[in-house]
């Protein structure tokens, strides 16, 4: 196994749009297909690092790949140091700032360097990382879908083990947020858990009196309920309610982590692990919840976010999603009791099935 002087020969870069089998609506919009940019780091010993980015957003799909692929020459010839890489980069972009789409590119390199690196190890991620295996308790997703389609995708998820789920909602009243709320609980039956997403939709007012109103119903957490980075509203909504609240899917790398930290602009935390600048930013983000005590669940990503929760010490829910599922060489499974365990392969869990892949070209 080689394990010294590994270098970086080339980025491989590839924009694809996966089509959804279910519309994935929200409060703040729907999404009907994963616009994709799949990174291959390809190393001078012949291992090769994936790495996933999601851009929502067809319209941002190109311009993506593109960055991706114009950082190449910056990381060329450079040794496969994933946080090295991150701090050259990091200097390279200040005078920009390493958040959206530079700050996705520059994920999508930190990701599939670590990828690489495990594989220069022979061990999966968690390993390298200094972890060991350790499973997660998974939710799945429920759509903005009212009440009567909200429980029937709640009943299949619980027909798969799945104890918990995660409704968007943010209905034009609260009592048809409840009306959701209950229908769910009354498809999923009583052990299920429920958590909510209001994907930013009220203002602070609404949500301290929303989420008030909703406090006998027992929810895991209330999630985003304002603009992400309103951290000061999202502080203000945090004291007044008894609800935990949940965010950290939009926000910027550490640093954004640190101030809502600062704020205590929410109770629980869950990093996105593109926007939060690739495991680098996500292991800092882990060691800052640890020190306070903040529980970390994920956003998306489950293969990869599999093995971060494994050495995340305050390790919370697993986001689950089948949505990238195609194009996965080895998707994330959940097991019948409803937990899922991060791939015990060499590298992050991210490989890619090449015949699937190549149907979905952009
Ligand atoms: C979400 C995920 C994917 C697309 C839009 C919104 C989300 C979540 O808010 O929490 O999963
Ligand atoms: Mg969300």
């Amino acid at each position: 196994m080689v394990k010294n002087g590994v270098t970086i020969q080339a980025l491989r870069v590839r924009a694809l749009r996966v089509p959804m089998t279910e519309p994935h609506r929200t409060a703040g919009g729907t999404v009907t297909e994963s616009p994709l940019v799949l990174t291959d780091l390809v190393t001078d010993q012949g291992v090769v690092g994936h790495s996933l980015i999601f851009t929502y957003n067809t319209m941002a799909l190109g311009p993506t790949a593109a960055l991706v692929q114009n950082l190449e020459p910056l990381v060329v010839g450079q040794p496969l140091a994933p946080r090295a890489l991150n701090q050259m980069l990091a200097q390279r972009f200040r005078l920009l700032g390493a958040q959206g789409l530079t700050g996705m590119a520059m994920a999508a390199i930190d990701m599939a360097a670590w990828d690489a690196l495990a594989k220069v190890h022979g061990v999966p991620l968690y390993q390298l990382l200094g972890g060991q295996s350790r499973s997660a308790r998974a939710y799945g997703a429920i759509g903005f879908d009212g009440p009567t389609e909200s429980a029937r995708v709640a009943e299949r998820w619980a027909r798969r083990g799945i104890t918990g789920v995660k409704a968007k909602i943010g209905y034009p009243s609260v009592e048809e947020d409840r009306e959701t709320i209950r229908a769910i609980r009354a498809a999923a039956g009583p052990h299920m858990s429920v958590l909510v997403d209001y994907n930013q939709c009220l203002t602070a007012a609404e949500a301290i009196e929303r989420i008030q109103a909703l406090a006998s119903e027992g929810l895991t957490w209330v999630e985003e309920p304002l603009p992400s980075h309103d951290f000061a509203g999202h502080a203000e909504v945090a004291r007044q309610v008894s609800t935990p609240i949940q965010a950290g899917e939009n926000w910027w790398g550490p640093r954004d982590f640190q101030i809502a930290m600062e704020a205590r602009s929410s109770d629980y935390l869950m990093p996105d692990v593109m926007k939060v600048g690739g495991v680098t930013g996500w292991m800092d983000v882990a060691s800052m919840a640890a020190a306070r005590g903040l529980r970390v669940s994920n956003h998306l990503w489950p293969e990869i976010s599999a093995h971060l929760l494994a050495v995340t010490p305050t390790a919370h829910w697993l986001e689950f999603a089948d949505w990238w599922h195609p194009i996965m060489a080895q998707p994330l499974e959940v097991g019948g009791d409803g937990w899922a365990t991060p791939s015990a392969e060499p590298g992050s869990g991210v490989a890619w099935n090449e015949a699937a892949v190549a149907k979905f070209g952009a």
